[in-house]
């Protein structure tokens, strides 16, 4: 198991979260991804709803989640942690050039090209439901997002994951979709629901998300 207290690796992530979005905080990418390559880690957790401290901020600058620390290196970024565990391990990232590449195009696609009208998305969904301008950004804001997914969907027609083998692309992705569950968006595009259930059935995602949601100590709807 490799949630291990003693672990030289760190990520930050949260003990407490709304509903909403139990299930989807970035810090699962990277729990994921060490999951993946069986490599021990520890949680750092801080409450979400209080402000971070000063020396946080030193490590994310943003103070956000998930940062990162292997006694080596210190960082954030979820997509940056990605590439630099991927570097680490080829069940990541291929070392072969053109697979290697392929991936980090499709990283990037994911957190350049797509996550951004998913979280157009959340953001009138969950942070401004009920507000007038949300109501009607909406439409507009869906068929941005389908116009992504269905690159995202052709891009599926002939493989299982974005890159050829399964990769950091994948875990990215995925990642990305999940924050439409709340949605029925994704069920309308056949490829892209069957590659979210075929990366979400792995062994270590269930792992990481069993991890993640664990770690919220409050119950649902507190
Ligand atoms: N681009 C950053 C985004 C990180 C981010 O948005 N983290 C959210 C959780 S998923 C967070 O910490 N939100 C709380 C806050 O902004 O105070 C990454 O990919 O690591």
């Amino acid at each position: 198991m490799p949630v291990c207290d003693n672990a030289a690796t760190v990520v930050s992530g949260f003990n407490n979260v709304p509903p909403p979005v139990r299930g989807v905080v970035r810090d699962l990418r990277i729990r994921w991804a060490l999951e993946e390559i069986g490599r021990d880690y520890r949680m750092e957790l801080f409450d979400a709803m209080t402000p971070r401290s000063d020396e946080y901020r030193e490590w994310q600058p943003f103070a956000q989640v998930p940062a990162f620390d292997d006694g080596e290196i210190r960082m954030f970024e979820s997509g940056a942690i990605l590439l630099y565990l991927g570097e680490q391990d080829p069940r990541l990232l291929p070392i072969a050039s053109a697979t290697r590449w392929q991936a980090i195009t499709w990283l990037f696609a994911g957190m350049n090209s797509v996550e951004p009208h998913v979280l157009q998305i959340n953001a009138i969904d969950i942070f401004h439901v009920g507000e007038e301008w949300a109501a009607q950004a909406r439409p507009g804001a869906v068929k941005l997002a389908e116009k992504k997914l269905a690159v995202v969907e052709k891009a599926l027609a002939d493989r299982d994951w974005l890159a050829g083998p399964f990769t950091i692309a994948d875990i990215l992705m995925v990642t990305v979709l999940r924050c439409l569950d709340h949605t029925d968006m994704i069920a309308a595009f056949p490829a892209l629901a069957a590659y979210k259930a075929r990366a979400e059935a792995r062994p270590a995602f269930r792992r990481a998300l069993t991890e993640q949601l664990e770690a919220y100590s409050a119950p649902a709807g507190e």
